[in-house]
């Protein structure tokens, strides 16, 4: 057993590495420092992005697009629309993402910046790619290419997004695949290499590689392919696919790939949404070969470089949010203030419900299978309250206003007001705990987590109101791409919350 270097409990880390909804990621090294970028969808502000010293310990740094000048979502609604998924690269000294805004008045756009935690340059439109999961890469020569579902390819000048020639036609997958999509093109060696995904993001996704002598091709499949997929297995781990590839300074080599970890048995349900998983990659006669993909890893043979994690506690006291804080298609700022009542978070409201897309809501990832989120809400005349989201027609929340707290469920087409109390005061401490099954990813019991929504009275006693089936908001059931997220929100009027208190917990279901 090799002695573990400092920082690693055991010689080990865990997957996922990015926990929660931080899927389809893309990333690139510059020196010593790690970046990564991921899809976001119908939230504001667009691509989250991400450091690492380690490839394990990661912190969000910011977002790309966090201007109403770099990112549009009048339509998007959950999972339908908003931002797919990037490619995050570094060329020539700068930073450079290429992602798709998918629904009206979108599509694939390109931005650069020189520190990667912003600010992002406006968009540069590029009309001649018309799939998703776009990818650059430069050639020697300094020709860029951009390789996108299909897979296609065309010759483009990222400075201004106009493309060189119709699309190529690269690779169609495996024989018999479904779907051939996020695309990323590396140069190793004396090969370029097509990395794709393929199976869709469902449990049937899968990895698979090609290489060829130019970046145009032509492209010879591997024959290992596909050199990644968890497919048809019982592992813990499951929809393994869109994946990167990265050269650590010491030549070894690695994939971050999104993943989910399914509760309740075959096939199960997961509420985390699609999260990002690092693996080990060797090279065998030319060809990429990915170590085992498993929620325990053996280290990385360097010292862990953790990062400081954000308090679990925000009590919106800076002069900005946190770029974790996510909001539904846009925040306008005439919807919520930092600065109305210093300390704390003032939201007006928009629309009346979480129902609706343009519900006035900032919230942030679930991103532990157990956890218990407080909060302090003033309703003043207003009417708000907590919510656990999945999309506009799953989501559970504990409202606050008019004299009354109240449970409410929207379930599908169902929407119910689940129990109800008389609580006068304006400044009430509202609480979701959810509670999942045993720690393992993946059990065979059909234990559901369970999601309790409380309130603190005046004497200080938490009373929980409702007890609710968590599998009502997982992705199996709501479909779509994207995984729970817990926040605040408006319905009438304006309410203001004095802090948000995210605690993970390694409680399992009472007996
Ligand atoms: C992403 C594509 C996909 O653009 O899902 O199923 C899309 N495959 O790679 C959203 O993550």
């Amino acid at each position: 057993m090799t002695r573990s270097l400092p920082g690693w409990p055991n010689g080990t880390f865990t997957n996922p590495v990015v926990a929660g909804m931080y899927p389809d990621p893309s990333i690139c090294r510059v020196g010593e420092d790690y970046y990564l970028a991921c899809s976001s969808f119908e939230y504001w502000p667009g691509v989250p992005i991400l450091h690492s010293r380690d490839l394990v310990h990661w912190e969000q740094i910011g977002n790309a697009l966090d201007r109403p000048s770099q990112l549009r979502m009048p339509a998007a609604t959950a999972s339908s629309g908003g931002i797919y998924a990037p490619t995050l690269r570094h060329h020539d000294g700068r930073f450079w993402l290429i992602v798709t805004n998918v629904g009206p008045g979108g599509g694939t756009i390109i931005c650069t910046a020189t520190n990667p935690a912003g600010p992002w340059s406006d968009p540069v439109p590029v009309p001649g790619v018309t799939g998703i999961d776009p990818d650059l890469a430069w050639d020697t020569d300094g020709r860029c290419w951009c390789t996108y579902a299909g897979i296609e390819q065309v010759r483009i000048d990222p400075w201004t997004g106009q493309v060189f020639g119709p699309p190529q036609r690269l690779w169609s997958g495996a024989p018999g695949a479904q779907a051939p999509e996020a695309p990323h093109l590396y140069r190793v060696g004396g090969w370029w290499y097509l990395l794709i995904a393929e199976g869709g993001t469902e449990r049937g996704h899968a990895v698979s590689i090609a290489r060829g002598p130019e970046p145009y091709g032509p492209f010879e499949p591997s024959p290992a392919n596909p050199v990644l997929t968890h497919r048809g297995t019982h592992k813990p781990i499951q929809n393994t696919g869109h994946a990167d590839l990265v050269e650590a300074p010491d030549g070894s080599w690695w994939m971050v790939l999104l993943g989910v970890r399914p509760g309740g048995g075959t096939p199960g349900w997961h509420v985390l949404g699609r999260e990002t998983f690092l693996a080990p990659v060797s090279w065998v006669d030319g060809w990429p070969v990915v170590g085992e993909l498993a929620p325990v890893m053996t280290a990385p043979p360097w010292p862990a470089r953790p990062v400081a994690a954000p308090p679990p506690r925000d009590d919106f006291d800076a002069d900005r949010l946190h770029p974790r804080w996510v909001s539904v298609r846009s925040r306008p700022r005439k919807y919520w203030s930092l600065t109305e009542r210093p300390g704390w978070l003032t939201l007006h409201a928009r629309d009346e419900s979480l129902d609706r897309p343009e519900v006035t809501f900032v919230g942030r990832r679930q991103q532990d299978p157990s956890c218990g989120v407080r909060t302090l809400i003033d309703t003043g005349d207003g009417r708000g309250g907590l919510a656990i989201r999945l999309d506009e027609r799953h989501h559970y929340e504990i409202e606050a206003g008019g004299g009354e707290v109240r449970v409410i469920a929207r379930i599908g087409s169902m929407r119910w007001a689940v129990a109800t109390r008389p609580v006068s005061a304006t400044r009430v401490r509202l609480g979701i705990d959810v509670l999942a099954a045993p720690a393992e990813y993946w059990h065979p019991c059909q234990e559901p987590d369970i999601v309790r929504l409380g309130v603190e009275h005046a004497d200080g006693v938490y009373e929980v109101l409702a007890e609710l089936d968590g599998r009502y908001l997982s992705t199996e059931v709501a479909g779509g791409f994207t995984g729970r997220v817990i926040g605040m929100y408006a319905a009438f009027g304006t309410v203001r919350f004095d802090w948000l208190d995210y605690e993970p917990v390694a409680a399992k279901l009472s007996p």
